[in-house]
């Protein structure tokens, strides 16, 4: 964009930029606290270039619009491309292989195949509520985040590439994980550094995350090279990416393309429920009111059913909503990068060339008060009833991005998390420690650090 219009923070310190008296760890928390004193449009520095950061809902709308803007790869996204490369959510624009990927994998999330990982799913659910049964029988509370990671690892690993990382038989997290969370937060830290200077500044973590990376690739080799073996699984993602050609052209994914998808899907598969899952305990936690009406549709919806089926989960309405609200406060995924098609106008007032691009900061624009009124810092999943979605403009609810690179797995992630959130209320009561302080931690994607819940089982749970 134009920038001179454009606010900024006042000191202005060259080469660094803004960058003096940011919190590196916490880049996204960071640039709330400019946007909430700068205002729904506002630039940063860093390292002599400028970045523009994009929150108020008629500007956020307006980059919404596909015909002048597209996704952008930039930042923490283009920061993952030697680990995702053209796979699907890494992909830029131009590139043959987001259309084919786009296309073969799409039907992998259709109702139809929903309603195949239904059983999977529930399965997975039930290691994390055995898990959570024998802590309870210990007296332990629970590790939240991580036992979230472990059931979402497991489910998209089952459910998309027949495989098990046996995440609820070891105490600590999976190496996949491990590996994983290394290469997001190197990613993250890469743009607080000046890009040449990146490999004499964090010369041990480059060190780091170059294992990480092999890690990661040779065990999704040895996964791939299980299923050529083994000559097919039941029509899962894997299958789709080895033997399904495209419908019209009849190409196929290449080999190394295969490998970035795989690692792209086991990674964007699980992390951001995971986190949405965390942050939706969280909440319920706090909000026992909250928790007792969720609880009492589930006893309503599902009776005592043990295991529910696949539309039993959508009619969880109201627990839906409490997803949507944690959603709202804490999109997983926080940021999204939109980019000028052509030279274009942004909302009639901030003129931007070709290929000029903004970061869209979604927790601050699902604050906006125009949208979400003055108390929009407030936890309350009413704002979900159909009556008052409709009542608000378009585009002001954005946790899985827009447009044709909007999240392929939302329908997946919700109905994973729904499902689970439906299981743990119906057999437990969720009792947060009174000192804890909801600490935000970011490895480009967000996580409550160090939640941990006390257990009690319910009377009449099933
Ligand atoms: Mn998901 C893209 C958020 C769950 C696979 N996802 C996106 C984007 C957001 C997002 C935001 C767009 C990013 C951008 O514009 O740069 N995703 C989420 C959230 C959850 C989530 C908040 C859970 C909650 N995502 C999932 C699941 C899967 C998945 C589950 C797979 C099973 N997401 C993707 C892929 C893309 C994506 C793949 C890239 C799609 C594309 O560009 O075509």
């Amino acid at each position: 964009p134009e920038l001179h219009r454009i606010p900024h923070p006042p000191r202005r310190v060259p080469l660094l930029g803004d960058v003096l008296g940011a919190d590196r760890r916490r880049p996204l928390q960071d640039s709330m606290r400019y946007g909430r004193e700068l205002g729904p449009i506002f630039r940063r520095r860093a390292f002599g270039k400028e970045f523009v950061f994009v929150w108020g809902a008629p500007l956020v709308a307006d980059l919404a619009d596909e015909s002048r803007f597209a996704k952008h790869v930039g930042l923490g996204v283009a920061n993952l491309r030697p680990l995702a490369g053209d796979g699907l959510f890494t992909a830029y624009n131009h590139e043959p292989n987001w259309q084919l990927a786009h296309d073969v994998l799409a039907p992998g999330f259709s109702r139809e195949a929903m309603e195949g990982y239904h059983g999977m799913m529930l399965a997975v659910a039930g290691r994390l509520t055995d898990h959570w049964d024998r802590q309870l029988a210990a007296g332990r509370t629970v590790d939240v985040p991580g036992d979230m990671t472990r059931l979402t690892l497991e489910t998209i690993a089952r459910t998309g590439f027949g495989h098990d990382f046996g995440s609820f038989e070891r105490h600590r997290l999976h190496p996949f994980v491990t590996a994983m969370v290394g290469t997001l937060t190197y990613a993250q830290r890469l743009n607080s550094v000046p890009g040449p200077l990146a490999p004499l500044l964090l010369r041990t973590a480059a060190r780091r995350n170059a294992a990480d990376t092999a890690y990661l690739d040779r065990t999704v080799d040895e996964l791939v090279a299980a299923r050529r073996r083994s000559g097919g699984g039941d029509g899962d993602l894997l299958d789709r990416m080895l033997a399904t050609a495209h419908p019209v052209t009849g190409e196929r994914l290449s080999a190394e393309n295969v490998r970035k998808q795989v690692i792209t899907f086991l990674v964007a598969g699980h992390e951001t429920t995971s986190g949405a899952l965390s942050f939706a305990l969280y909440y319920l936690a706090r909000h026992p009111e909250v928790a007792a009406r969720a609880r009492a549709e589930v006893d309503r919806v599902w009776g005592d059913t043990p295991l529910p089926g696949y539309d039993r989960i959508a009619r969880l309405r109201y627990v839906r909503r409490v997803l949507d609200e944690s959603l709202r406060l804490w999109p997983t995924a926080p940021a999204f990068a939109r980019e000028a098609r052509q030279d274009t106008v942004l909302a009639g007032e901030h003129p931007m060339r070709r290929g000029a691009w903004a970061l869209v900061l979604t927790p601050l624009l699902h604050r906006e008060p125009e949208v979400w009124g003055e108390d929009a810092e407030r936890f309350d999943p009413d704002r979900f009833t159909a009556a008052a979605v409709r009542a608000r403009p378009p585009h002001t609810f954005k946790p899985f991005g827009t447009g044709a690179r909007a999240c392929i797995g939302r329908q997946f992630a919700l109905h994973e998390a729904t499902l689970v959130l439906g299981l743990l209320l119906r057999r437990y009561e969720l009792h947060a420690d009174p000192g804890y302080r909801l600490a935000v931690g970011e490895r480009l994607t967000l996580m409550p650090e160090g939640l941990r819940l006390r257990l009690e089982r319910r009377q009449r749970p099933v």
